[in-house]
C-alpha cells in the first residue's frame, strides 16, 4: 500500500485516547478503533466493543477499510478537463476550489438560463451521512431550484420501502432490533446472503440456532448463508411469489393462521385467501420444482412456531415485481401473527452504510426530510418554513435514478452533480448510461477516486472519506448514531457538506446554507423531520454520543426512541396492516428458445458495490481480482465446457466473457455474476433496465441470456 497521504489526527478524538469510528461499508455499521501501530501507515484498525450491534467484530472489509482512505490514488485537488466537448479523452488539469466554484456555478447558470432550472440534476448516495443526504436534497430544491434529484438507493431499498409503506404505512427496513433474532424459533431468509453481505449479523442467527430455531433460506444458489439452514429452497429467480402463495395456501386451508391477530390487526384477508386458492402445494411443485412436501413442511413449521422472523433483501426486490414479492413475504409474517412481539418480525435488510437514513431526508425524487412527500401541501409548507423560503418556490417531484439517466439521453437534463455513487457501473443497461454521460454539457463528480463515472466528468472534485467527515448515520435497524471525525481532510480535499454549502454560495443562494459546523446541519434536519414519519426531532448530538444511538421515531426531547415498532398498532390511520393478495407475474424478460437461461447478479464477500474502494484494497482484491460466473454442472455439460474454458454470456443488450466456476450449488438454468467491476467486466452492460412500476427498481436479478463456451 502506497500511503502518500499524511495522516493528521485531530483534537476531536484525542480526548478519548483511542480513535473510534464506524466501518464505511454495509448497513451493520460495526464500530472500529484506530490504534497506533509500528507498521505503516502508523494506524491499525481493530474491532471496537463500543457499539451494541456487532460488539467486537469486523469482517474483512471493515478490517481493511483504512487502506482505501490512505490510497495513493485519492483525488486531492479539484480537477477539470480542458476539452469540454470530449472530457473522457483529455488529461486532468488541476484548479483551485475558487476557480472550480466559479466555473461550475457559471456553467450551471448558463444551462439553467437556456433550458430551465430542471436541466440541472443531482445524483446522491446511500453511503453519505444523514446531514449530507439532507443537504443534497435541500441544495437541489433551494439552490438549484430543480426537481431532479435521486440517488443510488433507488437501486437498493426502493422496492422494500414501497412494500413497507403499503403494508405497514411506514418504512423502517427492520422495525425491530437485531437482538430479537436469537428469540425467534423459525427464521425465513429470502434473497439475502447475510454471510457475505452483513457478516457480523451471523452471530445473531447462530445464537437463534443454538436456541433451537429452524432456519430456511430461499435463494437460487446455495450460499454461505444457506450453510446455516435446515432447509434450503433453491428457486429459479422470479418464482418467490409463486412459492409464497403455496405457503399461504397451505396455512389458510389448514387454518393455521393467527385468527385473532389477523382479525384485529390487519385488513384484506378475503382478497388474499381468494388469490392464493389456486396455488396448492402440488401446483407450486409443478411450477417451481420445489417438492410439495417441502412447501407443506415450511408452511406448517412457520405457522405453528411460537415465534418467527422473515427477512428479505435484494434477491427478490430487484425485480419488476419486487414490491409485490416483498408484500407477499409480509403477508406470510402477518397472517401467522409474527409481528409486534418478542422474537417476531418482518424486516428487509438495508444494504448501504446509511441506506436507511439516506432514504429519509430528501434525496429521493418525491420526498422532503422525514419521509414527507414533496407533493403534499402541508409538507411543503412546513419544510419551506424551516428553509426560509415560500412553499411555491419548492419544485415538484422528479423521477427515479435510472429515469434521470434516460432524461439525459433524451436531452431534457443537461447537467448532473454526482456525489457518492458510480452509476455507470451500478446502473442496468449501462451502454445507455455511457451514451447519456457523453451527452452532458456539465458532469461534476465528487468522489475519493477517479471512478468509472468520473472518467466522463468535466470536473472531478475531491470528497471526504468516512474517517474525515463527522456526522450521523442510521443503521439497518433504524438506530441513529454519531460518527466522529478521526482524520483531517488530506490535501485539498473537502468535507462533502462544505462543498454543498460553498457551491450554493457560488450560486448566490448561500444565505440558506449558513452552518457553523455539521451539528448545525443536524439540528436543522431534526427540526425539518418534526412531525414526519421518520421523526428525529428529539435527537441531539449530545444524546447520540451519550446513549450510543437512538432508534427513530424519536419525536420529543425526552423520548427514549423506538427500538421495536408495531407492538400495538401499524402506521396506517386505522392502525391496521394491509394484506395484499399477489397474483404472480412474469419477469420483464422471460427465458425463451433464443435466450434460454436466467442471468442473476449480486455480490461477493470481499468487494463492495461498484468496487471503487475495494478494488483498491490489496487484501480484498487479491482474493477476487475479476468476476467469476457461477454455473451448474448440467449447464456446463450442455455447452461442453472444458477445464480452461471461459463462457460468453449474451443478452439482448450485448455480450461479455467471464471466467467460470462450476458448482452444484446453483439452480441449473441460472448463471450468477457479481457486479463489482467496470468496463468489459461490468455485468451491467447486459442487464435489463425494465423497472418495477411502483418503486422504479430495475430488474437486476433477472434477464434472459444465451451461454456459450469460449476456448
Ligand atoms: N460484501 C458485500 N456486502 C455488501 C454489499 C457488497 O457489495 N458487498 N453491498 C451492500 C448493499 S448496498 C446491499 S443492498 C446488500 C445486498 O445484500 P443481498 O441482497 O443479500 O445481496 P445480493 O448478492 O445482491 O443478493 C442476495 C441473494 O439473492 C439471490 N437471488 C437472486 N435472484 C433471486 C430471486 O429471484 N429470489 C430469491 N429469493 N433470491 C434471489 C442471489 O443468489 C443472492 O445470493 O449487501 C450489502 N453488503
Ligand atoms: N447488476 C447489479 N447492479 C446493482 C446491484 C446488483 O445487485 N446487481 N445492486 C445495486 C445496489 S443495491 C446499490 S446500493 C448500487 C450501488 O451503486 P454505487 O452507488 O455506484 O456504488 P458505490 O460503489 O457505493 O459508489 C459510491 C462512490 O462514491 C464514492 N464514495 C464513497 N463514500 C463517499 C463519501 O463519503 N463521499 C464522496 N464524495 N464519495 C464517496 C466511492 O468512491 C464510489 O465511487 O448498485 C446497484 N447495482
Ligand atoms: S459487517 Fe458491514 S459494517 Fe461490519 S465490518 Fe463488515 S462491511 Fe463493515
Ligand atoms: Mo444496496
Amino acid at each position: 500500500m502506497a500511503a502518500i497521504v499524511p495522516i493528521a489526527v485531530t483534537t476531536t478524538n484525542v480526548a478519548n485516547k483511542t480513535l473510534t469510528s464506524h466501518c464505511c461499508f454495509c448497513s451493520m455499521q460495526c464500530s472500529l478503533m484506530l490504534l497506533p501501530s509500528e507498521k505503516s501507515p502508523g494506524l491499525v484498525v481493530k474491532p471496537s466493543p463500543d457499539f451494541p450491534v456487532a460488539t467486537g467484530r469486523l469482517c474483512q472489509k471493515g478490517l481493511l477499510s483504512l487502506e482505501h482512505v490512505l490510497h495513493s490514488e485519492r483525488i486531492l485537488e479539484p480537477l477539470y478537463k480542458a476539452d469540454r466537448s470530449r472530457p473522457q479523452a483529455g488529461a486532468w488539469q488541476q484548479a483551485s476550489w475558487k476557480d472550480a466554484y466559479k466555473d461550475i456555478a457559471s456553467r450551471i447558470q448558463e444551462i439553467q438560463a437556456k433550458y430551465g432550472n430542471d436541466a440541472v440534476s443531482v445524483y446522491g448516495g446511500g453511503s453519505l451521512t444523514n446531514e449530507v443526504s439532507y443537504l443534497l436534497g435541500k441544495f437541489t430544491r433551494v439552490a438549484l431550484r430543480s426537481k431532479y434529484i435521486d440517488y443510488n438507493g433507488r437501486y437498493c431499498m426502493s422496492s422494500a420501502a414501497a412494500a413497507s409503506n403499503q403494508a405497514f404505512g411506514i418504512d423502517r427496513g427492520m422495525p425491530m432490533p437485531l437482538s430479537e433474532i436469537p428469540h425467534a424459533k423459525y427464521i425465513i431468509l429470502a434473497g439475502t446472503n447475510i454471510a457475505e453481505c452483513q457478516p457480523t449479523m451471523m452471530p445473531y442467527l447462530m445464537e437463534a440456532k443454538k436456541n433451537g430455531a429452524i432456519i430456511v433460506t430461499i435463494d437460487p444458489r446455495n450460499t454461505m448463508t444457506s450453510k446455516l439452514a435446515d432447509i434450503h429452497v433453491r428457486l429459479q429467480p422470479g418464482f418467490d411469489s409463486v412459492f409464497i402463495n403455496g405457503l399461504l395456501n397451505v396455512i389458510l386451508t389448514e387454518r393455521l393462521h393467527a385468527e385473532s391477530f389477523v382479525r384485529e390487526r390487519t385488513v384484506g384477508l378475503d382478497q388474499l385467501s381468494e388469490t392464493v386458492k389456486p396455488y396448492t402445494a402440488a401446483r407450486v411443485e409443478a411450477l417451481t420444482g420445489v417438492l410439495e412436501g417441502v412447501v407443506r413442511t415450511i408452511a406448517r413449521g412457520f405457522a405453528k412456531a411460537e415465534t418467527g422472523i422473515v427477512l428479505t433483501a435484494r434477491g427478490l426486490e430487484q425485480q419488476v415485481n419486487g414490491v409485490e414479492n416483498t408484500l407477499n413475504y409480509i403477508n406470510l409474517a402477518l397472517i401467522t401473527g409474527k409481528i409486534g412481539r418478542k422474537g417476531c418480525g418482518f424486516g428487509t435488510i438495508t444494504g448501504q452504510a446509511n441506506g436507511q437514513g439516506g432514504r429519509e431526508h430528501g434525496q429521493k425524487a418525491d420526498q422532503l426530510p422525514g419521509y414527507r412527500l414533496i407533493e403534499d401541501p402541508a409538507a411543503r409548507e412546513y419544510v419551506a418554513k424551516v428553509w426560509g423560503i415560500e412553499p411555491e418556490e419548492l419544485p415538484g417531484k422528479g423521477v427515479s435514478a435510472y429515469e434521470m439517466l434516460q432524461k439525459i439521453d433524451e436531452g431534457e437534463i443537461k447537467a448532473m452533480i454526482v456525489l457518492g455513487s458510480n452509476p455507470i457501473v451500478s446502473s442496468p443497461n449501462s451502454s445507455l448510461v455511457e451514451r447519456a454521460l457523453k451527452k452532458l454539457e456539465l458532469l461534476v463528480v465528487v468522489d475519493l477516486f477517479e471512478s468509472e463515472t468520473a472518467k466522463y466528468a468535466h470536473w472531478l472534485l475531491p470528497g471526504s472519506s468516512f474517517l474525515e467527515g463527522e456526522g450521523t448515520l442510521t443503521n439497518l435497524e433504524g438506530r441513529v448514531f454519531h460518527r466522529a471525525q478521526v482524520l483531517e481532510s488530506p490535501g485539498n480535499s473537502k468535507l462533502d457538506y462544505r462543498f454543498i454549502s460553498e457551491l450554493a454560495d457560488a450560486l448566490g443562494r448561500g444565505r440558506y446554507f449558513q452552518y457553523e459546523g455539521i451539528e448545525d446541519v443536524f439540528n436543522e434536519l431534526a427540526l425539518a423531520t418534526a412531525g414526519g414519519k421518520a421523526d428525529y426531532s428529539g435527537i441531539t448530538y449530545e444524546r447520540l454520543i451519550q446513549e450510543k444511538g437512538i432508534f427513530w421515531p424519536c419525536p420529543a426531547k425526552g423520548h427514549p426512541g423506538t427500538p421495536y415498532m408495531f407492538k400495538d398498532r401499524f402506521n396506517h390511520p386505522d392502525g391496521k396492516a394491509r394484506l395484499f393478495g399477489i397474483t404472480p407475474k412474469m419477469p420483464a424478460e422471460p427465458i425463451d428458445k433464443d435466450y434460454p437461461f436466467v442471468l442473476t447478479t449480486g455480490r461477493v464477500g470481499g468487494h463492495y458495490l461498484s468496487g471503487v474502494q475495494t478494488r483498491r484494497t490489496e487484501g480484498l482484491n487479491k482474493k477476487a481480482p475479476v468476476p467469476i460466473a457461477e454455473i451448474h454442472p448440467w449447464l456446463a455439460g450442455k455447452i461442453g465446457l472444458g477445464t480452461d474454458s471461459k463462457i460468453r454470456i449474451t443478452s439482448r443488450r450485448g455480450s461479455l466473457v467471464f471466467q467460470v466456476k462450476v458448482t452444484e450449488g446453483i439452480q441449473p438454468r441460472t448463471v450468477f455474476v457479481p457486479f463489482h467491476w467496470g468496463e468489459e467486466l461490468s455485468i451491467n452492460r447486459i442487464t435489463n433496465d425494465a423497472l418495477d412500476p411502483t418503486s422504479r427498481m430495475p430488474e437486476f436479478k433477472i434477464c434472459a441470456v444465451r451461454i456459450e463456451r469460449v476456448d
